[in-house]
């Protein structure tokens, strides 16, 4: 086995980021050691659209996995990766109804809601639409999330078991109220938010608890 395979994972992260959140809870509950590698997407420009970041992540952003001799991007199949070469703590159900189920909240997360609200797209938006595109989108998806929450839901997203759907909701939770937008109308998906806030493994992966989080944050 070459070095590189059993080195110790890397994660390319932003502390802010919702799609590295995801993967660091995943890697969190499966008790998978990993150094995070912090990439500054403000910083300059934005570190993501540097050449030696672009060559590890060509889509120019975060997270990237560098795990087992591979780099892996894009946050939902690496958290499939880590199911099914770390099988412990399984982020997907068995039956396979409430697999589905896992995989369309991640779906209305993943593509529907946090692309239309990334970095990347408020920025073309500009500066004066930015707020209102995002809260537009956010509450277009979570509409559609707290229906499906209505029939799967347990104490989490699907039944009683943490899964992918929780790691997805969670930093999308964040990014609603980074945008102001008004969460009532979502009971389910705020008492999931509210069970899993005080889970080691979704506390340090919080944002506050990560290395490039900037010092004068409140609450750091
Ligand atoms: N589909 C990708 C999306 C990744 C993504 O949008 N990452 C954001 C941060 S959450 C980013 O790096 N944005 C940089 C930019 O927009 O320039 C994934 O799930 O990994």
């Amino acid at each position: 086995m070459s070095l590189s395979a059993i080195a110790k994972p890397i994660l390319y992260s932003y502390w802010r980021s919702s799609c590295s959140w995801r993967v660091r809870i995943a890697m969190n509950l499966k008790e998978i050691p990993y150094d995070i590698k912090p990439i500054s997407l403000i910083k300059s420009g934005g570190e993501q659209h540097c050449n030696e970041y672009r060559e590890v992540n060509p889509m120019e952003q975060v997270p990237a996995l560098q795990i087992d001799g591979h780099t892996l991007i894009e946050s939902v199949a690496i958290m499939h990766y880590l199911e099914e070469t770390r099988p412990q703590r399984p982020l997907l159900p068995q039956d396979v109804h409430k697999r589905a189920k896992v995989r369309e909240i991640v779906e209305i997360i993943c593509s529907g809601i946090q692309p239309l609200q990334n970095l990347i797209v408020l920025i073309h938006v500009g500066e004066e639409k930015k707020k209102e595109w995002a809260q537009h989108w956010i509450t277009r998806g979570f509409r559609a999330v707290e229906k499906a929450l209505s029939t799967s839901a347990g104490k989490y997203c699907v039944g009683d078991e943490i899964s992918m759907a929780d790691c997805c909701l969670v930093p999308q939770v964040f990014n609603a109220r980074r945008f102001h937008v008004d969460l009532r109308p979502y009971p389910i998906i705020l008492r999931i938010d509210r069970e899993l806030e005080s889970n080691p493994a979704f506390r340090a992966a919080h944002p506050s608890n990560q290395p490039d989080c900037p010092p004068e944050l409140p609450n750091k």
